[in-house]
């Protein structure tokens, strides 16, 4: 914790080069839980031009030996502390050997060196590894590591790091060591080491040069045989990244690790990724459809970064979105082949609507490559990721697919074993492409979501479109500048006919525009005036796209879109248009008929059908009615399910599995079908829904069927409420993936007395303070736009939100301030709300000293 007054932003514009180039460490760890002894040799290199001093990095450091150059200094004659190390005049070329001393056991902020369950982890990304001995901590420095671990046979009988296992050796007193090289150069961010009794499963990958790699997945040993379905998407990764970017593995072993205690999802570093345990370990009984989706996507996101972050790295963390926006991009590419795609671009999108949009228009907003920050850690966010994905996905658009390949094999070969910027990435691709992309850049530069607003005049030859840019105006940054937007479009005929337009003399049913200026027109030539058009397919550019429709158009769209991303939006807009308004005749009948077609894609008439959220309607609006709109999205459900109640009848029934624990992807989509059809019907008030969501608990053979029982039934107000939660809680409380469903379905629910039940659960024996996935399977569903939840208007929600930063501020930072981050959601909430919220924020920091994490966060969102 430091006094407020020592907080002080870092700049890009501040960057500079170190003064030395560390070339190759090598590393020794002596493991005990509460005095783990840290050995560092480095040999450093001077970088000309620059001083003759060395600043290290450290943090939470006792420092015990310096040595330069095989000579020992004297302590009290240099200047160092628990955070730093100062060396002065030193040699162009020396080796550096420094001895430190540090307690994994007390170390709760998961950063560094830590213990988890018995056994020893580390998390360095971002700035971890200066928790374990000085460094120039930073991703510029690129270096080969030798790793030498000694510990205790018994207790840590796996002892992990980078790279290939050169040696092993028994030792006294029943210890032995195990050594470790890393051939490729990287910066400490990619530093791992594990140790523990863990349980192995092994499986091997040929690449496609030939080379035999060995796959190793470490679990708990009663997890086992939970690790199938991530050997089989290693496998599918590896092979898609060689068939796709020509790129191979690199090492002769590819490791992962799942634990416990962890702070995000999993981390990349070279050869050994470490995995939050609830994305590797899987089983029909106890993992989700959703959680195995997620698992496919974040075992190939880590797996892509060993060439997009770990081969071609970040000069400084402000390029963070190079590898992090590149390697989401790679990973939904890669999602989508393995499924749907347009299932996919639909999840995608509304991950982005959902998450990045409301930090976009929060105190949190940013460029995606910021220019400032005061704690790197709180810049892993969904701009950094989710928006950085949409900009590479636009230049693919704007590039086509074969030159956007070219590009990328040449980027990838030129900047090899190098830390490199965005912008040497886009002149690279301008370069590769010879196309200007010096506007294109304005996307990482410019901060906020941009409105894409289309004005259609029907003339005798066509229909013309005027495209207006409004660029949101963020204090701090210059006025902005009109974007590079790539926007894919077609038109669709009055009748629902295919149409093709003629536009700069090209005949065709879809065409790709670039729009440039604020203001611009487009004509297309040769249809009816009265054409529809189908704007942003496949949501070509991360915008809000405004445009008027008449129902009827949205309802031709709906039945007869050619592209499937934009005939879900229409789905979603027709819908909108209903709240707060009995159901249209048309209305009800268009939707009876996306009901009857279901059989053609299930997972897309699931996505199609889901009724909207305040959270979504929330988007486009400033202080909305919380109470009202939530009010009538309840009444929008009913009235369908009512109305309705027939054609979801079918689907529960026509949609179930045969055999009910099949795992395919089509067993997968009929099961979201039929949870969707099952939660419509569980709207109605009457006694046929207990008894139906009884009977969907107690026959379901998977998680998805069991979890979306308990789900319902958490929000009703029912006898049966109760005794389903005991039930499952007797079922899985050994089971922490599966006791995180259970928190999560109760925090989440539309119960009246939702609030109550969380102040419950967060008192419950179960809960635990220092495990991040049990935090947030609480406050992450809770901090929806639910008045009766989090947004309470006594304030209540909020105010225990506020009371639990503080309480993880001590533990640990960074979870502390991924919980503050649902308190800056505030832009679309009514005054009165708002003013709860900061009174919220306010409690927080007069209870300081506060991390330099919440700190940002909550200085942000009162400045
Ligand atoms: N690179 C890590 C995230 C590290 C977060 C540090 N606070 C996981 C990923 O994006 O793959
Ligand atoms: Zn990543």
């Amino acid at each position: 914790m430091k006094n407020t007054g020592d907080i002080k932003p870092i700049l890009l514009a501040d960057y500079r080069q170190p003064s030395f180039w560390a070339r190759s460490v090598s590393l020794t760890f002596d493991l005990n839980a509460n005095a783990t002894k840290v050995t560092s040799r480095v040999f450093y290199e001077h970088n000309p031009g620059h001083s003759k001093n060395l600043e290290l990095q450290g943090k939470d450091l006792k420092l015990i030996k310096v040595r330069v150059a095989g000579k020992d200094l004297e302590l009290d004659s240099i200047h160092y502390s628990s955070e730093h190390l100062l060396l002065e005049n030193l040699p162009d070329r020396f080796e550096l050997e420094i001895e430190t001393l540090i307690n994994p056991k007390i170390n709760t902020a998961l950063e560094g060196l830590y213990m988890s369950n018995g056994a020893f982890f580390t998390q360095c990304e971002a700035q971890g590894f200066r928790r374990m001995t000085y460094f120039l901590d930073r991703p510029d420095v690129m270096a080969t590591f030798e790793t030498t671990i000694m510990g205790d046979k018994s207790d840590f009988p796996v002892m992990l790091s980078n790279g290939n296992l050169v040696e092993t050796r028994d030792l006294a007193d029943g210890r032995h060591m195990v050594r470790w090289q890393d051939p490729f150069p990287k910066p400490s961010y990619l530093f791992a080491l594990v140790a523990g009794k863990l349980g192995k499963r092994s499986d091997t990958f040929v690449t496609k040069s030939g080379r035999k790699v060995s796959l190793e997945i470490f679990v708990e040993p009663e997890n086992l045989s939970k690790c199938d379905f991530a050997f089989s998407a290693v496998k599918q990764s590896m092979k898609w990244d060689e068939e796709v970017y020509g790129l191979e593995y690199d090492l002769d072993v590819f490791m992962i690790v799942a634990v416990n205690d962890f702070n995000m999802g999993a981390m990349e570093n070279k050869g050994l990724n470490i995995f939050n345990a609830k994305y590797v370990l899987a089983s029909p009984e106890t993992a989700t459809d959703r959680d195995f989706e997620n698992i496919l996507g974040i075992v190939g996101h880590e797996y892509f970064h060993n060439w997009s972050g770990n081969r071609v790295t970040v000069r400084d963390w402000f390029q963070l979105s190079l590898k992090e926006g590149l390697t989401v991009f790679r990973d939904q590419m890669f999602s989508s082949d393995m499924g749907s795609a347009a299932v996919k671009r639909i999840q995608d999108v509304k991950r982005l609507r959902d998450q990045q949009f409301p930090e976009d228009a929060g105190p949190m907003s940013h460029p995606v490559r910021p220019t400032s920050y005061i704690e790197i850690n709180n810049f892993y966010t969904a701009t950094v990721y989710e928006k950085g994905a949409e900009i590479v996905h636009m230049l693919h658009t704007l590039l086509g697919e074969k030159s956007y390949k070219t590009a990328m094999t040449q980027y990838f070969q030129e900047f090899d074993g190098k830390a490199v910027t965005i912008e040497d990435m886009l002149r690279l691709i301008e370069k590769s492409s010879k196309r200007d992309l010096s506007q294109f850049m304005r996307w990482y530069e410019q901060p906020g979501t941009p409105t894409l607003r289309v004005h259609r005049t029907p003339n005798s030859t066509g229909v013309l479109l005027k495209f207006t840019q409004e660029l949101p105006n963020k204090s701090g940054f210059h006025e902005p500048k009109a974007l590079l937007v790539p926007v894919r479009l077609a038109f669709i005929g009055k009748d629902g006919s295919r149409l093709e337009s003629v536009y700069q003399g090209q005949r065709k049913h879809e065409h790709l525009i670039e729009l440039t200026q604020l203001e611009e027109e487009f004509r297309f030539e040769d249809i009816p005036s009265d054409a529809i058009p189908s704007l942003l397919r496949f949501f070509s550019a991360p915008v809000k796209l405004q445009h008027a429709f008449s129902e009827k158009e949205r309802m031709t769209l709906l039945a007869s879109e050619t592209d499937l991303f934009n005939k879900y939006e229409a789905a979603q807009q027709l819908a909108e248009s209903m709240l707060g308004q009995r159901l249209t005749e048309d209305y009800t009948q268009a939707f009876k008929t996306m009901l009857s077609k279901a059989t053609d894609d299930p997972y897309f008439t699931a996505l199609a059908i889901q009724a909207p959220t305040a959270d979504q309607i929330s988007q486009n609006h400033a202080q909305i009615d919380l109470d009202q709109i939530y009010g009538q999205c309840r009444d929008y459900r009913k009235a369908l399910a009512s109305s309705c109640q027939i054609e979801f009848e079918k689907i529960y029934q026509n949609f179930a599995n045969k055999n009910p624990g099949d795992m395919s992807s089509k067993a997968a989509a009929n099961r979201e079908l039929r949870n969707t059809a099952l939660s419509y019907l569980s709207s109605l008030d009457n006694d046929a829904v207990d008894a139906r969501i009884e009977h969907h608990y107690h026959s379901a053979k998977t998680m998805t069927d069991s979890i979306a029982a308990i789900q319902l039934i958490a929000s009703r107000n029912s006898p049966l409420r109760s005794k389903m939660l005991e039930d499952f809680y007797q079922k899985w409380k050994n089971d922490p993936l599966v006791l995180d469903k259970w928190f999560a379905a109760q925090a989440a629910s539309d119960h009246p007395d939702v609030l109550s039940h969380v102040q419950a659960l967060v008192k419950h024996e179960d809960f635990d303070l220092y495990t991040p996935n049990r935090v947030f399977s609480v406050f992450r569903q809770f901090a929806r736009l639910n008045p009766y939840g989090f947004h309470h208007i006594s304030g209540a929600g909020y105010e225990l939100v506020a009371d639990y930063v503080l309480e993880l501020d001590h533990s640990n930072p960074q979870t502390a301030s991924r919980l503050a981050n649902v308190l800056t959601h505030f832009h679309s909430l009514d005054m009165q709300r708002q003013n709860l919220i900061k009174k919220a924020l306010r409690k927080i920091s007069e209870h300081g000293p506060l991390s330099s994490d919440v700190y940002e966060i909550v200085s942000k969102s009162l400045a």
